[in-house]
């Protein structure tokens, strides 16, 4: 009856209509691509092993880990400087939820994985790189130390410090560490306010030596990313006994340093502020000044830049997962509420305008994702018995590329999900929005575009001949592809794509010779 309608509305009811919510299910059960790449690239035995803990890590992430991920998220840290008496404290406040997931990480092995030497290099890469990407979306932006943590350990183990140096070997076995109450992480310090693309154009942190390895650090760093880390890589420049440092990117060494002492007080650093940012709001980011902070050097002098290179080389990779996993991420949610929001009487998913732009995601996604596991594979040959030459020129080749494609995709698709979800998806309290902030910080940190385009031209140039490896490999992939008939087409656009990308690079090559410079076209670059 008519009234009946109308009591819908009386009082504190707000009709009778509510719109289920989309459900996160397991991820790598629910991940069409995860599972087959895992099985095509490992041994049997590993991976029986790899995909029963990622299962497993799966079901943790939907009963457990996604809500300390989104409270990570509502609780964000804040810096108190002083204390009520005007005392210099720099009290950085981080939720119980923010060091659950630092904890869980540990636990988890997401860096001690990587690093396993009883299981083989490839295999171990492959479980590591599988297991952050299920868990990026719902990490409350851990993974961002996460990262860090696996390129410090990378650094001092490239640099042969391991069992070699004290401090080194004490910070890796703790970097490595399953332990959630030992276990340390590492922050990362490179960019000053001059700048953050050009290093060296921008380093104006001076260190002073006490004696051998042990110096003294002043400077500013401009962006210091999990500011609650154990320890921290730096650059800086020596200064002699008149007081003369040497300019440009060889005057920069690479330290290392403890971020407080043993009884919780910061080692010579205070914390002036933190970053209001536009997103990663889960992430304590601060502007430091080094007023004197102990560290140790690290790298041969003026081979700062080279050392930290190995850093970033891996924060890179794992920017790019970060990129993807938010990508798969938002249409798994998307594809859900299609099966549960109804539009002009029917589903979404009965629509098909719909579901083409949600294939649309797919497909950018997938592609994404195995360039992902490519730079996981070539890792993790070129650390196990079985990785060539070729492997490590090609991974130093595939890493800029993925970190600057996906970065740069992962925005405009995120977005694109976002609208799936119609006005929902511009609303804080469903979660989505962070989705998208989040994303908009991939294409920026670890290089912008551009910068890792020109990254992609020193692998280029480097002594490797890393175009013909690279031409090689895609012909080899091409001719795989060939024996499947409705890929004729794709391969015939792939192929004309490899002859402009060989012109365009025979003509800066010819330039780069005479010395004439060269207007490189940015559309088919
Ligand atoms: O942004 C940051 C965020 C931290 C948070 C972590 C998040 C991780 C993801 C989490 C997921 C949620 S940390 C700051 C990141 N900053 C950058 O990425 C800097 C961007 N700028 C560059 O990459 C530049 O290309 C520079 C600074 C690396 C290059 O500067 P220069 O001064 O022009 O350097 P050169 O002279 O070209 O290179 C110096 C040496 C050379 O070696 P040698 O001397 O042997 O010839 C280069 O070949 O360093 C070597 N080199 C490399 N080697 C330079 N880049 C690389 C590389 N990528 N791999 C290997
Ligand atoms: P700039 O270098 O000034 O770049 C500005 C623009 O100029 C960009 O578009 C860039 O592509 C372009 N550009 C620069 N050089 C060239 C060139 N040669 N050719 C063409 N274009 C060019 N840094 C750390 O060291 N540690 C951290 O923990 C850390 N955390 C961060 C957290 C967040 C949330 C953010 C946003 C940044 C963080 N950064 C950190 C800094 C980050 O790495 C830098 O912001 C980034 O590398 C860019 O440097 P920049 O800000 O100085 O920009």
């Amino acid at each position: 009856s008519s009234v009946g309608r109308a009591s819908l509305f009386a009082h504190a009811k707000t009709g009778g209509f509510a719109q289920p919510a989309p459900v996160l299910r397991n991820p790598y059960r629910d991940d069409p691509l995860l599972d087959r790449i895992l099985k095509r690239l490992l041994p049997r035995a590993d991976y029986d092993k790899v995909s029963h803990d990622l299962s497993k890590f799966g079901d943790r992430i939907v009963s457990e880990i996604d809500e300390l991920g989104r409270q990570a998220e509502l609780n964000q840290p804040r810096l108190e400087p002083y204390d009520a008496w005007g005392n210099r404290v720099d009290n950085l406040i981080v939720c119980k939820e923010w060091n659950r997931l630092k904890e869980i990480c540990a636990e988890e092995g997401l860096i001690s994985i990587g690093y396993d030497e009883k299981v083989d290099g490839l295999t171990r890469r492959l479980h590591q790189v599988a297991k952050l990407y299920l868990f990026s979306p719902s990490a409350g932006l851990s993974t961002c130390p996460m990262a860090m943590t696996d390129g410090c350990v990378k650094t001092l183990k490239t640099l042969g410090l391991y069992d070699n140096h004290r401090f080194s070997t004490e910070t890796v076995n703790r970097l490595v560490s399953r332990d959630g109450k030992k276990a340390w992480t590492s922050g990362q310090w490179m960019t000053e306010k001059k700048g953050g693309s050009d290093v060296a154009g921008g380093c104006d942190t001076y260190a002073v030596q006490e004696k051998e390895n042990f110096y003294r650090l002043y400077g500013y760093k401009w962006f210091s990313s999990a500011i609650d880390a154990d320890v921290a890589l730096t650059l800086a420049r020596v200064v002699d006994k008149q007081g003369n440092a040497a300019e440009g990117t060889r005057g920069l060494s690479l330290f290392l340093l403890r971020i407080k002492d043993d009884n919780g007080h910061l080692n010579g650093i205070q914390m002036i502020k933190l970053k209001n940012k536009l997103g990663t709001k889960q992430l304590p980011t601060a502007e430091l000044l080094l007023d004197g902070a102990q560290a140790e050097i690290v790298s041969d002098p003026g081979r700062g830049v080279a050392g930290i290179a190995n850093m970033l080389n891996i924060t890179r990779i794992h920017n790019s997962i970060a990129s993807v996993a938010g990508m798969r991420r938002i249409i798994s949610l998307a594809r859900d509420y299609s099966t549960r929001r109804t539009v002009f009487g029917r589903l979404q998913a009965d629509w098909p305008l719909h579901t083409a732009t949600l294939a649309k995601m797919e497909v950018e996604t997938r592609g994404c994702f195995l360039l992902i596991f490519e730079s996981a594979r070539l890792l993790g040959m070129t650390e196990s018995k079985q990785g060539t030459s070729e492997d490590s020129a090609l991974l130093r080749l595939v890493t800029p590329i993925v970190k600057l494609y996906a970065g740069k995709q992962c925005v405009p698709l995120i977005s694109e999900g976002i609208e799936c979800f119609g006005g929902q998806g511009y609303i804080e309290d469903t979660g989505l929005p962070s989705i998208l902030r989040d994303a908009q910080v991939t294409p920026i940190w670890e290089g912008t575009t551009n910068v890792l385009s020109l990254d992609v031209l020193r692998a280029f140039s480097g002594k490797e001949d890393v175009i013909s490896l690279f031409y090689k490999r895609i012909n080899e992939l091409l001719a795989n592809a060939g024996k499947v008939s409705e890929l004729k087409d794709v391969i015939a656009k792939v192929e004309n794509g490899l002859k402009q990308l060989q012109s365009q690079l025979g003509k800066a090559t010819q330039a780069a010779k005479s010395g004439s410079g060269v207007h490189v076209d940015a559309e088919k670059q």
